[in-house]
C-alpha cells in the first residue's frame, strides 16, 4: 500500500458533540439508511434523547452546510410510527402480510439454521446476498457473502445490466486503468480555494442533473460554486432543466442516442484538429483507428439520428474543445442504454483527445489511496479461487469475468433461479434493496423469480412490498442518527470520516453493520473477529493509521491528491509512468475490449425499440419513454411514508408536452396509462414545455404504503409501476447496460379503458 499523506482535518480542536441552545449537538456524517448517494456533513439536534432536526455542517468541505429535503425530514422518517421496530417471523403464507415478533437471537438462529443447512446440501453458493444502490453497507455484505462461502453479492442498482455505475466503473477501468471524475476541487479540504486547482472554464451536463440528483458523492451545488466562479454549462437531457436553462447550450437528444452524439462531437474536434495533438501522441494508443471510426459519424447523420440542429453539435464540440480546463460529468441516463459501453468509451476519448485528463478542473483520476474497504474485503475474506470461479454468470461476458466487476451477473441470477444451472439457487439475504417495485425491469419475472427461493430473509427501514412477497425474516435497520459508522462516499471524492450515532435506536433496531457482524460471527466466527463495530471499524481503517476514537475526534481526514499522476508513476502498481491498462496508455482503441470479443472502439447503436429500429413498433407505440428521472424528495422508492417528503410529489408522475398531450385529448393532472407492448401502469400527466412532443418521462420506484399489504394489492406495487413496461434480456453486448431510458410506448388517458 502507498503511504499516504494526512491532510490536516478541519477544526481539528473541536470535538465531535457539544451543548448549546438546550439541545445536544452531535456533529456527523449523513450516509444511509435511508437511501443516499452521499455523505454530507449534518449536525444532529438532540433534547430529552429525541432527534429533533438536522442542519448542515457549514465545516465540513463536502457540502459546506447544504443539506437536501431527505435530510432535513429524518426526524419523521426516524419516529414514523411505520418504522420497522423490531425482528419480525412470516407467520402466514408468504404475500399475506402475516407476522410475528421474535426476539434477535431466535432471527439469527433461524437464519443460521436455513443457511447452514442450505450451504451443507447444495454448497455456500446457493445463497445469494442482494443489496441496492451504493448504501455504506455493501462492504459488510460482501463479506457477509465472501465469509460464508458465497461468491454472490448481487447488486439492485439496477438488476439487470448493472446499469448503474458499474459501466463506467468497468469501461473507465479497462480503457484508462482507472475511474476518472470532473474535478470540482472535491479533493481538498479547503476546496475553491485550493491553490492547486482550476475553475473549469465549461462543464459538460450529459445525461445528468446533480442539482436534484447529486449522484455518487458528486453534490449539485459545487456546480452552481464553480458556475459563480464562471464555469459555462452544455447540458445534454431530452428534457429542459434548470440547468438547461442556464446552459449556453442545450442539446434536447433523443433518448437513447448519446453514442452517436459523442461520436459526431469528436468528429468535428478531430477533423477541425481542436485536439492536444502531444497528449494524443504521447499518451493514446489508437487515436488512428478512432480517428477513422468517427468518419462514419458526420453531423448531418448524427444530427438526424439524435434529433438535436447540426448548429448546435457543432457549437458545442467546439465551445468543449476551446475551453481549457473543461470536464463532463456524466449519469445514469448514459448507462441506460443496451449498448452503453462504447457510449462511455466515446465520452472518455472526448476529454482524452482534448488533454483534459487528471488536470486541474478537468477529469481527473480520483485518488484512492485509503484502500479501507478493500482491507475489511480482501484480507478477511476467505473466499477461495475455486469459489470465485462459481460466481454467478462467469463466463458468459468475458468483459465481467476481469477483477474489476466484482458482483455476480444481475440477469444470470434471474435466469438461474429458473434453470436451476450450473447449481441451484435456493435462499436470498436481501439488504436495502427493494427489488422487484424499483432495481429492475420486468419485475413480474423478479418477483416469480423470488417467489422460488426457500428461504428469504429482508433487512429494512420499512416493511416494503418485497418483504412482503418474500421474507420469512424480517428485520430492522437504524437510520444514520442511530447508529455509529465509517462515511465513504461513492465514486467523487476521497474522504474517510465518522457517522456518530446521536441518539439510541427505536424499538430494537440495529445497524446494518452490527446485523451483519453478528450474523456473521455465527456463521464464520474466524472471520469476524472483532467483538464489537467499533473494533471492526478500527481495522477497516488501518490504512488511515488512526483507530475509531481517533477519527472521530478529528471528524474527517482527506487523502493526499495531485495531478498528472501518470506523469508520476502514480498509477500503475509498477510505479512507471502512464495507465494501469495493458499498453501502459489511454486506449481510445481497447485492447481488452478485443480480448473480451467486443468492437475495440466506440460506435452507436439505436436502442433495441426506437422510431428508427423498430418503425413497425413505433406506429403503435409511438412516444420515446425515458423513466426515472430523480425528484429531490424521494431516494427510489423510499420516502412514499413520509408525509414532509410526499407532498412535494403525491402522486406518480409522466411528463407530456401540451402539443402531445393535446392531440390525445390528456389535460394536465389527469390519470393515464402508460403501456408498451410489455405491460403498463398508471400515472398522473404532467403537461410541460420542458421535454420533446416527441418524448415522455415517467417516475419510477412507485408504491403506496398506504394501500392494503397482503397481496395481490403488495401496498399498490403493480399500479405505477413503470418497469412493468420494460422486458428482461435487453442487456448489452458487454453485459453490461439496459434501456431504462429509451423504450417505445403509447398513452391515454385512464377514463377511456
Ligand atoms: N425505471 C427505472 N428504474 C430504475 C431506475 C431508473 O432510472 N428508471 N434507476 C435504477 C437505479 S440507477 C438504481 S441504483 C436502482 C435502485 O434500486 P434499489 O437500490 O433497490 O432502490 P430502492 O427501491 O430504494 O431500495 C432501497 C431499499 O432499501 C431500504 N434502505 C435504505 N437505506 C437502507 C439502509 O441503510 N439499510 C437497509 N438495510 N435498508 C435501507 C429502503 O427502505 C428501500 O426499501 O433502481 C433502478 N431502477
Ligand atoms: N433525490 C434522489 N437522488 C438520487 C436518486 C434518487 O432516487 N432520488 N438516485 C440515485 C441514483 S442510484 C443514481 S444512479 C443517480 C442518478 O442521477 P442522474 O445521473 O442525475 O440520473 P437521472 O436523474 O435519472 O437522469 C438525469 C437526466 O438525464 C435525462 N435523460 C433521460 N434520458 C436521457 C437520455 O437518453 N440521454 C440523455 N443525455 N439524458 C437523458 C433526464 O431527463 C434527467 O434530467 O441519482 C442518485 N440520486
Ligand atoms: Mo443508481
Amino acid at each position: 500500500m502507498k503511504k499516504t499523506e494526512k491532510e490536516k482535518a478541519f477544526k481539528q480542536e473541536e470535538t465531535w458533540t457539544w451543548e448549546a441552545d438546550n439541545h445536544r449537538i452531535v456533529r456527523s456524517i449523513a450516509r444511509t439508511g435511508p437511501g443516499c448517494h452521499d455523505g454530507c456533513g449534518v449536525l444532529l439536534y438532540v433534547k430529552d434523547g429525541k432527534l429533533e432536526k438536522v442542519e448542515g455542517d457549514p465545516d465540513f468541505p463536502f457540502n459546506q452546510g447544504r443539506l437536501c429535503p431527505r435530510c432535513l425530514a429524518l426526524p419523521q422518517v426516524v419516529y414514523h410510527p411505520d418504522r420497522l421496530k423490531y425482528p419480525l417471523k412470516r407467520v402466514g403464507r408468504r404475500g399475506e402480510g402475516k407476522w410475528e415478533r421474535i426476539t434477535w437471537e431466535e432471527a439469527y438462529e433461524a437464519i443460521v439454521q436455513q443457511f447452514n443447512e442450505i450451504k451443507k446440501k447444495h454448497g455456500p453458493e446457493s445463497v445469494i446476498f442482494c443489496h441496492g444502490t451504493a448504501r455504506d453497507i455493501g462492504t459488510y455484505i460482501s463479506k457477509l457473502a465472501y465469509s460464508f462461502g458465497s461468491p454472490n453479492r448481487v447488486c439492485f442498482g439496477p438488476l439487470q445490466g448493472h446499469a448503474c455505475f458499474a459501466p463506467r466503473r468497468t469501461t473507465l477501468a479497462a480503457t484508462t486503468g482507472g475511474m476518472e471524475v470532473p474535478d470540482c476541487a472535491q479533493f481538498f479540504a479547503d476546496r475553491y480555494e485550493n491553490r492547486h486547482w482550476k475553475v473549469p472554464e465549461c462543464i459538460v451536463l450529459w445525461g445528468n442533473n446533480p442539482l436534484l440528483s447529486n449522484p455518487d458523492g458528486f453534490l449539485g451545488h459545487w456546480l452552481i460554486e464553480c458556475m459563480k466562479r464562471g464555469t459555462e454549462i452544455i447540458v445534454v437531457d431530452p428534457r429542459k432543466t434548470w440547468l438547461a436553462t442556464r446552459a449556453k447550450t442545450w442539446m434536447q437528444i433523443r433518448p437513447g442516442t448519446d453514442a452517436a452524439l459523442a461520436l459526431g462531437m469528436l468528429n468535428v474536434i478531430i477533423n477541425e484538429r481542436l485536439y492536444d495533438e502531444e497528449f494524443v501522441r504521447k499518451w493514446t494508443h489508437g487515436f488512428d483507428e478512432l480517428k477513422k471510426r468517427v468518419q462514419e459519424y458526420g453531423v448531418e447523420k448524427v444530427s438526424d439520428i439524435a434529433w438535436i440542429p447540426k448548429d448546435k453539435i457543432v457549437e458545442a464540440a467546439r465551445r468543449y474543445a476551446a475551453s481549457k480546463p473543461a470536464a463532463i460529468q456524466f449519469g445514469v441516463s448514459i448507462e441506460q442504454t443496451k449498448e452503453c459501453v462504447p457510449t462511455i468509451h466515446a465520452i472518455m476519448a472526448l476529454w482524452t483527445v482534448t488533454g483534459n485528463l487528471d488536470v486541474p478542473g478537468g477529469n481527473v483520476f480520483r485518488s484512492s489511496s485509503f484502500e479501507y474497504e478493500t482491507t475489511l474485503r480482501e484480507e478477511f475474506n476467505p473466499v477461495t479461487q475455486e469459489q470465485k470461479q462459481k460466481k454467478i454468470g462467469t463466463g458468459i461476458y468475458p468483459l465481467l469475468d476481469q477483477p474489476y466487476y466484482i458482483h455476480a451477473v444481475g440477469s444470470a441470477v434471474i435466469d438461474q433461479i429458473w434453470t436451476g444451472r450450473p447449481y441451484a439457487i435456493k435462499a436470498a439475504w436481501i439488504q436495502g434493496t427493494n427489488s422487484f417495485v424499483c432495481g429492475s425491469g420486468d419485475p413480474k419475472r423478479v418477483y416469480e423469480s423470488f417467489k422460488k427461493l426457500d428461504f428469504v430473509a429482508v433487512v429494512d427501514l420499512f416493511m416494503t412490498p418485497t418483504a412482503t412477497a418474500f421474507a420469512d425474516i424480517v428485520l430492522p435497520a437504524a437510520t444514520y442518527a442511530e447508529r455509529d459508522g465509517v462515511a465513504t462516499t461513492g465514486g467523487n471524492v476521497s474522504y474517510i470520516g465518522i457517522t456518530n450515532q446521536a441518539i439510541e435506536p427505536v424499538g430494537e433496531c440495529k445497524s446494518d453493520m452490527e446485523i451483519n457482524l453478528e450474523l456473521g460471527k455465527r456463521l464464520n466466527p474466524e472471520a469476524w473477529p472483532w467483538q464489537n463495530v467499533r473494533e471492526m471499524f478500527s481495522s477497516m481503517l488501518r490504512p488511515t493509521g488512526m483507530t475509531f476514537e481517533e477519527l472521530r475526534t478529528r471528524g474527517f481526514v482527506y487523502d493526499a491528491f495531485g495531478y498528472k499522476k501518470y506523469e508520476k508513476g502514480l498509477l500503475r502498481p509498477d510505479g512507471a509512468p502512464g495507465f494501469n491498462t495493458p499498453t501502459g496508455k489511454i486506449e481510445l482503441y481497447s485492447t481488452v475490449f478485443e480480448k473480451c470479443g467486443l468492437d475495440p472502439l466506440p460506435y452507436f447503436e439505436e436502442p433495441p425499440e426506437s422510431p428508427a429500429s423498430t418503425p413497425e413498433i413505433a406506429r403503435d407505440y409511438p412516444l420515446v419513454l425515458t423513466t426515472g428521472a430523480r425528484t429531490p424528495g424521494f431516494f427510489h422508492s423510499e420516502h412514499r411514508q413520509i408525509s414532509l417528503l410526499r407532498q412535494m410529489n403525491p402522486d406518480p408522475v409522466t411528463e407530456i408536452h401540451p402539443e402531445t398531450a393535446e392531440k390525445l385529448g390528456i389535460k394536465d393532472g389527469d390519470w393515464i396509462y402508460i403501456e408498451s407492448k410489455y405491460g403498463k401502469c398508471q400515472q398522473r400527466a404532467r403537461l410541460t414545455t420542458g421535454i420533446h412532443p416527441g418524448v415522455v418521462n415517467s417516475q419510477h420506484g412507485w408504491w403506496f404504503p398506504e394501500k392494503p399489504e397482503p397481496e395481490p394489492d403488495l401496498s399498490g406495487a403493480w399500479l405505477s409501476n413503470i418497469n412493468l413496461l420494460l422486458p428482461s434480456g435487453w442487456v448489452g453486448r458487454s453485459g453490461l447496460g439496459y434501456p431504462f431510458k429509451s423504450q417505445m410506448c403509447r398513452v391515454y388517458k385512464k377514463d377511456e379503458v
